[in-house]
């Protein structure tokens, strides 16, 4: 059970059970949600991201990292969580990176008990209507090979079907462009391409059986970060998605992957370059290739040991 350290100060309102939930709100305790968003330069989509997540999730916290931004998001989100008691900021000395944004932004609530973690962009690509069904998919609260609220029908990625709780909750939930009905809207073909290429190099050079294993859109079960070494992850850019799915298959939870229309960003700058992509291929190749040194000196050991005596 997860320490629960609850915020005396800011009283959460009870947030509605699922629509779906046939056990009925009483008996589903609701969990205590942390929306985790890094900020760099997002002044202008910071407001109608926090709004979009009330909408969605009335009880979830806000926590955004923000890296400094030069044209002040830090200083808002501050102001704004002035008279918000939902909204928290952690500011950081400078651009970082997405992944220790992410580690930092998770280390704050796993200390302060969080039961899910969410990663969500926010430039706004990310369907907030999502956010309930992402949440109930790793809390059990919504069945996710039969559909939920706002997310469609399920995926199930590969036989990560239960996990290592033993039951059938996964512990990642993804908000996925590549499974059957998720899609983008207004992105141009050439970042289709690559995200769709991306992953498919992902997919095969390390049997990663997720369709959108760059998805920064996601929802994770406490329990899966606590029990992942958080400080080993280096991965700085997109590859931090990819790392954290390949942490979280190889530690045996499951990882289901719920459809989303993903859209353009309306305001603000892409972060996206060169030197992110770069980061993501090499350390992708780099571990695709030890994956298949092991699985040849696994076979080597195998026919030594079969060797009669
Ligand atoms: N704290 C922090 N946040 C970052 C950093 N780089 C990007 N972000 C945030 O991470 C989120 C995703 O970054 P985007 O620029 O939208 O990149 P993307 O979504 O991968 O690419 P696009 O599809 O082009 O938007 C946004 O909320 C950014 O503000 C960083 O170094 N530090
Ligand atoms: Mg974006």
């Amino acid at each position: 059970m997860p320490t629960r350290v609850p915020d005396e100060a800011h009283p959460r309102p009870a947030a509605p059970a699922p629509a779906d939930d046939p056990a009925g709100p009483a008996s589903r305790p609701t969990p205590r949600t942390l929306v985790v968003v890094p900020t760099y330069d997002e002044r202008d989509s910071i407001a109608p991201l926090v709004e979009a997540v009330r909408d969605r999730l009335p009880a979830a916290d806000v926590l955004v990292v923000d890296d400094a931004s030069p044209d002040g998001t830090g200083e808002l989100v501050e102001k704004m969580a002035e008279t918000d008691g939902q909204l928290h900021v952690l500011h950081r000395t400078g651009k970082l990176g997405l992944g220790s944004a992410y580690v930092a932004g998770f280390r704050w609530g796993l200390e302060r008990g969080y039961d899910v973690l969410v990663e969500m962009d926010a430039d706004g690509s990310h369907p907030a209507a999502t956010l309930p069904a992402l949440v109930g998919a790793v809390t059990g609260a919504v069945t996710t090979c039969g559909g939920g609220p706002g997310g469609g029908s399920g995926s199930r990625s590969g036989d990560h079907t239960g996990g290592r709780t033993g039951g059938a909750t996964p512990g990642l939930a993804i908000g996925s462009r590549w499974v059957p009905g998720g899609s983008v809207v207004d992105w141009p073909r050439s970042r289709e391409a690559l995200s769709r290429l991306g992953n498919l190099y992902v997919r095969v050079l390390l049997a990663l059986p997720v369709r959108d294993a760059t998805a920064g859109f996601r929802a994770y079960r406490a329990e899966v970060l606590r029990a992942l070494d958080l400080g080993a992850v280096h991965s700085r850019g997109y590859c931090f998605q990819v790392d954290m799915t390949l942490r979280t298959r190889d530690a045996g939870f499951g990882v289901v992957e719920l459809p989303i229309q993903f859209r353009e960003r309306v305001a603000g700058r892409s972060k996206m370059s060169r030197a992110i992509v770069g980061e993501a291929m090499a350390r992708v190749t780099v571990w695709g290739v030890r994956r298949l040194a092991r699985r040849v000196a696994g076979r080597a050991v195998g026919r030594v040991t079969r060797r009669p005596a």
